[in-house]
């Protein structure tokens, strides 16, 4: 058993066994079961038309286990996976469960600084990436990894493998595989992180595997849905929310977009007659534009999840008339509950809330800053635990006794109220963290950061309000003699190794922080602040 991570009490995990919600299954099964059952459906087909039926993609993943195995990859083994949407990764992913060893999933838009973390963390002993992706070598990050991280014995590349090993190498005949203990991690996911380090959430085999079929369910997921994966295949929301694995559990096909741009995505749901995808809502915005002038024939597509930051009520509304299909609000988290509206929700619920919890078993509270339970349909903080929900992150028992109550519930660090109906109104944030359009930033990762320029005295990160992400970033800076532009503090942060997403989007010069009672710095005053300053500028949410 991987030690680090914090299991569920054992009675908590017998009742969630005997209620039927952990079903013993490893993860891998979904696939294996699928394959069995029909094995010349398609399962998967790639942006450029490449196809795959179930019978295949199993053998493919099976030969990479055994490939794997061979080279000595297993055993509880952690390997930080950074590709982009592409078949390597489906068929990785599942070759890894099946040879023991355990995914740690990156996006591709990670850097030197976040992998390092990543990888020294999970104690990793192999690195999969894509050779060019975006116009970045990931050989050169991999080669900066292994002298940071010495652990790091292998990196697997998709493409051109340089020096290192070829992923399409990586191939043998099937051979007897491990079974895992169901109740053992199978995959450790990214957090958005509130702190100066980015967390690992694991994931075991039991908990996702029931992550993927309630969510299939509730979505209605069978073996005619078609699946576009827009969103990074490494996101939670893309991945099991029922996402790619959720389709493959159904018996449906995924379909793989390698950009959400509208024209890959329209070109992609028109030719594979997609008929289910999940987007966050920077890009549903776009989608709902972009339907005025891109030709594309949509009207395969019967359900359109929006989920990772809140989509306002107003284009909410859009989404059915301009688009044909059914939305569906998704308020989910890497660390296990999910929120969805549900598909026969009338649509004041569907457009104004961010839906209720997948399972009965999900335990909510809403309290105030002193854990004290608000009133019904009063605002406040967010505390889950349940089936789904993690109990710890990975290897961070300080950051733990912080993050979760003492009864083990989640502090989601999200601010809800909740409507007789059990559906969750998100309001705000009480977490110390920027969230630009789905993306997630900590304040204090990015803060930390910065802190290192010659140039920077004192930092503070906050959200500013935009129409578009919903809120980007901005910095306020104390000098120490000249402080650096928005151009060369990105320059700087982009050496340093810092993800693009993160860099901020403005820069403000301050003599002091303004500071509250006890000293600290004020970052809500900071946040009215700038969003002052964009309204006498003429921009800002509205
Ligand atoms: C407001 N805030 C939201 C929403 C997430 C499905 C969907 C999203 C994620 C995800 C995910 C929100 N309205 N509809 O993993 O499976 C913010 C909250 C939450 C944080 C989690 C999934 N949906 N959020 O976004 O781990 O602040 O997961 O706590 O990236 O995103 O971020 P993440």
């Amino acid at each position: 058993m991987l030690d680090g991570w914090v299991p569920w009490p054992d009675p908590l995990a017998e009742k969630y066994r005997a209620e039927g919600y952990w079903e013993g299954r490893p993860l891998d099964g979904l696939l294996r079961e699928s394959a069995e059952r029909h094995p010349t459906r398609t399962a998967l087909v790639d942006a450029d038309g490449a196809r795959w039926t179930y019978a295949e993609l199993d053998l493919r993943a099976d030969r990479m286990a055994a490939g794997l195995q061979r080279l000595g990859i297993g055993g509880g083994d952690r390997v930080v996976v950074q590709l982009p949407n592409t078949d390597a990764f489906v068929v990785l992913f599942f070759a890894l469960l099946r040879a023991g060893a355990i995914p740690v999933l990156t996006l591709p838009a990670h850097r030197e600084s976040e992998i390092v973390h990543v990888a020294e963390t999970a104690g990793a002993t192999a690195y999969a990436i894509p050779d060019l992706h975006d116009n970045f070598d990931h050989r050169t990050l991999a080669r900066a990894l292994r002298k940071a991280v010495p652990c790091i014995e292998q990196v697997l590349v998709a493409g051109d493998a340089a020096e290192f090993t070829a992923l399409a190498d990586i191939d043998a005949d099937p051979v007897p595989l491990p079974v895992p203990d169901p109740g053992d991690v199978a995959v450790l996911l990214l957090s958005g992180g509130t702190t100066g380090k980015p967390k690992l959430i694991p994931r075991t085999h039991d908990d996702y595997t029931y992550n993927v079929r309630a969510s299939a369910e509730v979505c209605g997921f069978d073996r005619d849905t078609v699946y576009l994966v827009v969103l990074p295949t490494a996101h939670n929301f893309a991945l099991a929310c029922p996402g790619l694995l959720g389709t493959l559990m159904a018996g449906g096909t995924v379909v793989l977009s390698p950009t959400p741009s509208p024209e890959d995505a329209f070109g992609l749901i028109e030719r594979e007659k997609v008929t289910a995808t999940a987007v966050v809502p920077p890009i549903a915005l776009l989608w709902l534009d972009a339907v005025e002038w891109e030709e594309a024939d949509l009207t395969s597509l019967a359900l359109l999840q929006v989920g990772g930051s809140k989509l306002g009520a107003e284009p909410a509304a859009r989404v059915e008339p301009a688009l044909g299909c059914t939305l569906q609000q998704v308020f989910g988290m890497a660390e296990g509950l999910l929120n969805y509206t549900r598909l026969d929700d009338p649509p004041e619920l569907v457009n104004g809330t961010q839906g209720r919890p997948l399972s009965p078993a999900d335990e909510i509270r809403v309290v105030d800053e002193d854990d004290r339970d608000v009133p019904p349909g009063e605002s406040g903080e967010l505390l889950t635990r349940g089936p789904y929900t993690l109990r710890g992150y990975y290897r961070a028992a300080e950051h733990n006794s912080r993050a979760f109550t003492a009864d083990g519930y989640y502090r989601t660090g999200d601010l809800v109220r909740i409507l007789p109906s059990g559906h969750l109104v998100v309001e705000g944030r009480a977490k110390d963290q920027i969230n630009r359009g789905g993306d997630k930033i900590s304040a204090e990762e990015l803060e930390n950061h910065i802190l290192a320029h010659p140039g920077v005295h004192d930092a503070a990160v906050v959200g500013m309000p935009d129409a578009t992400m919903g809120e980007r970033t901005c910095v306020y800076l104390v000098p120490r003699g000249q402080a650096p532009g928005q151009r060369e503090l990105a320059a700087f942060l982009t050496e340093r190794g810092v993800a693009g997403y993160k860099l901020p989007d403005r820069v403000e010069i301050i003599e002091a922080f303004p500071r509250t009672s006890v000293g600290k710095i004020d970052k809500k005053a900071l946040g009215r602040l700038i969003a002052e300053s964009l309204r006498t500028e003429g921009i800002g949410d509205n």
